[in-house]
């Protein structure tokens, strides 16, 4: 068995929460262990359909993905969230929503001018000609964690070695 616990993936657009929360839930599966993935694709598409990127919504966002990832936990899984979560305050609620300890804050950490250079969908090029308003990290703010569990560095390194990094973790911690 396992305990539960919630992973949360913070960051800017583009620097690869999604990527590796997957790669993680990949990995835990072939472990065994029963994880679960929530990111804007099964989530802000759904549940939180309606909900845009002003800070009030961003808020409500969160404090929704916060409740349903705590239903996860009670249900007994390793849930990984990826969302930008951009404001601290919202994610240290969440963080007292659950126990000691089954709140790990993942910091995946990379530069703007990186997020920025790989721009997968183009959000960023029309964020900065002004097509779309309110932006993270253009013209809407990131508060960096102050003291996340984990910190990886998705511009330093390869997927592979960041999901080890957090599996380290999740065992050292008895979680696994
Ligand atoms: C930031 C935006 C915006 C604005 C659309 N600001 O890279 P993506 O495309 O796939 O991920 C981003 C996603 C951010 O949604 P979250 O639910 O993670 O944000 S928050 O936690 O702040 O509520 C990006 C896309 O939506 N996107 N407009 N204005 N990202």
């Amino acid at each position: 068995g396992h305990k539960s616990a919630i992973l949360w993936f913070t960051g800017l657009s583009g620097a690869g929460k999604s990527t590796l929360a997957n790669a993680l839930e990949h990995q835990l599966f072939l472990e065994g262990k029963n994880s679960y993935v929530l990111d804007g694709d099964n989530v802000r598409h759904g549940l939180n359909k309606g909900l845009g990127f002003s800070d009030e919504d961003r808020k409500e966002n969160i404090r929704r993905i916060g409740e349903v990832a705590k239903l996860f936990v009670d249900a007994g899984t390793i849930v990984c969230t990826a969302f930008i979560s951009p404001f601290k305050e919202d994610r240290d609620r969440i963080r007292d929503l659950v126990e000691e300890g089954e709140f790990i804050e993942v910091y995946v950490r990379c530069s703007l001018e990186t997020c920025e250079e790989r721009d997968p969908k183009g959000l960023y090029k029309k964020a900065r000609a002004g097509e779309i308003p309110e932006f993270t990290g253009i013209s809407s703010p990131y508060e960096e964690p102050d003291a996340p569990e984990i910190i990886v560095e998705s511009d330093k390194q390869t997927v592979e070695e960041s999901v080890n990094v957090i599996v380290a973790y999740l065992k050292d911690k008895n979680i696994l």
